[in-house]
């Protein structure tokens, strides 16, 4: 069958409703308006009303973004080709108190499985309760740590109780508003646990009777869809079993209950990061290779982690980890489309989807084609479709296959999609999507009223008489604080002979303090000697700073802060934090120990105490004016909204480690003193959602703890992402989507002539004003950076001009004959490179 006639067939497929395109924009096909839709499933695939699909999902954790971003967000999840929004359920955001629930503002659940129902879309939700995430507790509330006997997550009777009355809470304000798919919601999915299978080992039997419980527990509330266990490969009775991981099509077999089908939960689309980190990267290609791989051994559902990751506000995240998240994922964390990320992936979706029913109803089967080659097919003879996927898992070498009688060439390390078994349309290694280039914009209002005011606590250090905890051991932090504040304070006093002293000027007493975690800074008889710190793999660590001391009285105070609980592992309520052990060493009498001298503890901070950081709070405490390089102190100053409507970004590099917010809201941790192996901070951009900013008047409060930064020195930035590019070889497949942009959608595969596109297009409301780069030939670099190579045919910034500057989007031939080909370059592969600039300023022009 031609790919004409395949692509003939699916429109009539589509036009008899045979399966639907997905269903998206097809209500009944949902059930949104109907009772209910019946989701099942067998080996091959979940089933809505007894339909088989392909699903795409991607993670949106709604506490990670203000609701105001939510329905953008959703709407460019769905424009990539996907049909499922996830996200997990945050009981310690929900429950902050044990009985006192929260479903307002960043935590309204309902709003944002509607929000997902309105835009016509599957969603998948993972209650856990436990949930993990790289947020605060993995989920779990403080709360939970104090109840008499409790042992998390294993056949524990008050943890049972616990975890069964939120879970039926949740399931229950899911149920009053309708939106299990059961009864017509959007929600086909649910997940109780989450990636439990190590713990299970780890708590032996007691692990396994629980495992089953939460499994009956949770098929016991009767919610009409299926629940999936992610990670765990024998999950009890209905339950779903599905994979976690990088490559679940290369490293996991699928359920061993044979009538389950093949789901993976999360494939990371890069990977979180923790202070101390340095970048990461998974690229566009690698994903499109797994994610390709894994439809083509008999997946049918995927789910990127993340597809935004969004921002860990305020003290969400959990221990060391950053309050940017995800950043690397097809939507960043501004929201902005990450290119090529998105647009490949959203290339990929539409080019499985055109071999849905193959690989729906299609005998699989598959074909060795040589050592690290393959091909798996999909064929259902009588109708005479085939689909074949031909893999190369060559991590270094390109290479050449024959199949069926054809040769393809294959990149290393990529899978390419034959539609009809014939014809590529889609080449996991191959990016026809635009690329393009983040940059960040100084603001006026970086210089604007840059005046800053100072509150400071260390001239009030607490001593021991200021006092209220007192005990002969330094107690643990998080039993102190009890998750409320990051901030715990240690004194302790002892008094000196002139003859402890060192006879020697030059020779200085050394304090040692060991901790438990996470960091500290310390001050002696109200002098700041200085700070330490663990990291995310080493959480306990030991400071030694030279002292000075006194005869007479002598006074230690440590501030000991913590970066949020742990969220992973066995035994989670019983992680410890804090001051463990404090010794003056060089005294001519020895070394003293203080760690059994007695204690004093005091929790918070004087600012937190008098809510410094927000208006009212703030009003009611003396500033004066700023006078920098000081530890323990709260600054703040004045600006105004920045103009335009690009994100807003603050600059923190200049500072040392604190707390960041702005009009009361929590922007997160920060820590720009503490630099990765490159050197660099791991994060000093920090996400200002413009809800939270009014025209004039806006209060950035910060809280530094190490001293040593220039509040001044803080720019606030926009970020655009209007530099976009294309890199298209002209013997790139030509991916599917390209075809479909045009009007006829089967015209435009014939006028195409199975050549690839590039096509090129604007953020929303912005035009392309320029084209700063144009080239035929072989042109080298990345987006923002092009140059030309040896080989450059001078009239392609012309034709690219001509096409494209006024427009909102244009779509460009890739192919010697439109540029014209280089006569120096005989034989050379045709590449175009093009950057142009996207603009609102241009008044507006034809689409
Ligand atoms: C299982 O739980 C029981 C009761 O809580 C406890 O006594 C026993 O030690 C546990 N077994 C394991 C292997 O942890
Ligand atoms: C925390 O406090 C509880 C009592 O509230 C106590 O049982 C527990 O041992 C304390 N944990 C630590 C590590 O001190
Ligand atoms: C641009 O690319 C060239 C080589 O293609 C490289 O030498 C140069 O450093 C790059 N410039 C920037 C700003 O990245
Ligand atoms: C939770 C989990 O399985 N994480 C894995 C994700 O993939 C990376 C790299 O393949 C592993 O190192 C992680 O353990």
């Amino acid at each position: 069958m031609s790919l004409l006639r395949l692509l003939l067939f699916f429109f009539f497929f589509l036009a008899a409703g045979g399966g639907g395109n997905g269903g998206i924009g097809k209500c009944e096909a949902y059930g949104l308006t109907k009772e209910g839709t019946a989701i099942t499933f067998d080996r091959r695939s979940l089933m809505v009303d007894g339909r088989r699909d392909l699903f795409f999902s991607g993670s949106i954790h709604y506490p990670r973004s203000p609701p105001h971003m939510w329905p953008d967000l959703i709407a460019r999840a769905k424009e990539g080709g996907l049909n499922v929004i996830e996200s997990y359920v945050f009981w310690n955001g929900h429950e902050p108190e044990m009985g006192v629930y929260n479903f307002e503002g960043r935590y309204d659940m309902i709003k944002f499985f509607k929000l997902v129902q309105e835009h016509e879309m599957f969603a998948m939700v993972r209650i856990g309760p436990f949930v993990q995430a790289e947020w605060n507790h993995g989920g779990l509330p403080y709360w939970l740590r104090e109840v008499p006997d409790i042992i998390f997550r294993t056949n524990n009777e008050p943890f049972k109780k616990h975890m069964q009355k939120f879970v039926t809470m949740i399931v229950n304000k899911l149920k009053d508003a309708k939106l299990f798919a059961s009864q017509g919601g959007p929600i086909i999915l649910a997940q109780i646990e989450n990636e439990y299978q190590h713990l299970e080992a780890a708590f032996k039997e007691n692990g396994t009777t629980y495992i089953h419980w939460a499994a009956k527990m949770a098929s016991d509330l009767n919610i009409g869809v299926p629940w999936i266990m992610c990670k765990q490969t024998k999950a009890p009775g209905e339950v779903i079993p599905t994979c976690n991981g990088r490559h679940c099509g290369d490293t996991w077999p699928g359920p061993t209950d044979k009538n389950k089908p093949l789901l993976w939960t999360e494939n990371w689309t890069a990977q979180y990061r923790v202070f101390g980190d340095p970048p990461s990267q998974r690229s566009a290609e690698d994903i499109a290779f797994a994610v390709a791989r894994f439809y083509s051994v008999g997946g049918t559902m995927v789910n990127y982690y993340m597809y935004h990751g969004g921002t860990n506000f305020g003290r969400t995240g959990a221990s060391f980890v950053m309050p940017r998240y995800y950043d690397e994922a097809p939507l960043d964390e501004f929201g902005l489309y990450k290119e090529p990320k998105w647009g490949h992936l959203r290339d990929l979706h539409h080019a499985l989807r055109l071999c849905k029913k193959a690989i729906l109803w299609g005998n699989p089967s598959n074909q060795p084609l040589g050592k690290l080659y393959e091909a798996r097919l999909f064929e259902i003879p009588e109708q005479k479709i085939c689909v074949a996927f031909l893999s190369n898992h060559n991590t270094k070498e390109d290479g050449t296959v024959t199949f069926r009688g054809q040769q393809y060439f294959v990149p290393r390390r990529s899978v390419s999609i034959l539609a009809d078994c014939k014809t590529v349309v889609f080449s996991t290694q191959h990016v026809n999507s635009q690329h393009n280039q983040r940059t960040f914009h100084f603001s006026d209002q970086t210089v604007q009223g840059n005046v800053w005011e100072m509150y400071t606590e260390s001239d009030k250090v607490p001593t021991y008489k200021f006092t209220n905890i007192r005990t002969q051991k330094p107690l643990e932090a998080y039993n102190l604080t009890k998750d409320k504040t990051d901030y715990v304070w240690y004194t302790t006093s002892f008094k000196l002979e002139a003859e402890d002293l060192p006879f020697r000027k030059d020779i200085w007493p050394v304090l040692e303090v060991s901790s438990h975690g996470h960091a500290m800074v310390a001050f002696v008889n109200g002098k700041y000697v200085g700070a330490g710190h663990g990291t995310k793999i080493n959480k306990a660590f030991t400071m030694e700073k030279p002292i000075e001391v006194r005869t007479g009285i002598n006074h230690v105070s440590i501030l000991s802060t913590t970066l949020g609980m742990q969220d992973s592992g066995v035994y989670l309520e019983h992680r410890q934090a804090g001051i463990d052990g404090v010794t003056i060493q060089g005294l001519n009498t020895g070394t003293l120990d203080l760690t059994s001298n007695g204690w004093g503890h005091l929790v918070g901070l004087e600012g937190e105490r008098r809510n410094a950081h927000t208006e009212k709070g703030g009003d009611g405490v003396q500033w004066v004016p700023a006078v920098f390089d000081r530890p323990l102190t709260w600054y703040r100053r004045r600006f105004d909204i920045p103009t335009g409507d690009d994100p807003v970004v603050i600059d923190m590099s200049p500072m040392g480690k604190g707390v960041l917010y702005v009009n009361g809201e929590g922007l997160g941790r920060y820590w720009s003193s503490y630099k990765h192996a490159l050197g660099r901070p791991s994060q000093y951009l920090y996400h200002v959602p413009r809800c939270f900013l009014k025209p004039t008047g806006n209060v950035m409060t910060i809280f530094e703890e190490e001293g040593g930064g220039q509040p001044d020195g803080i720019m606030i930035l926009t970020v655009k992402r209007d530099n976009i590019c294309s890199f298209i070889s002209e013997k790139n497949p030509a991916h599917v989507k390209s075809w479909e942009r045009k009007d006829s959608h089967l015209k435009s595969v014939a006028d195409a002539d199975l050549k690839p596109q590039a096509v090129l297009s604007c953020p929303e409301k912005k035009l392309i004003q320029q084209v700063v780069f144009a080239s035929y030939g072989n042109p080298l670099g990345i987006c923002g950076n092009y140059t030309v190579g040896n080989c450059h045919a001078p009239k392609a910034k012309e034709i690219v001009e001509k096409a494209c500057v006024g427009k909102k989007s244009c779509v460009l031939q890739v192919s010697h004959e439109v540029y014209g080909a280089d006569l120096n370059c005989p034989g050379s592969t045709g590449t175009l490179a093009v950057q142009a600039k996207c603009s609102k300023r241009q008044k507006a022009a034809d689409q």
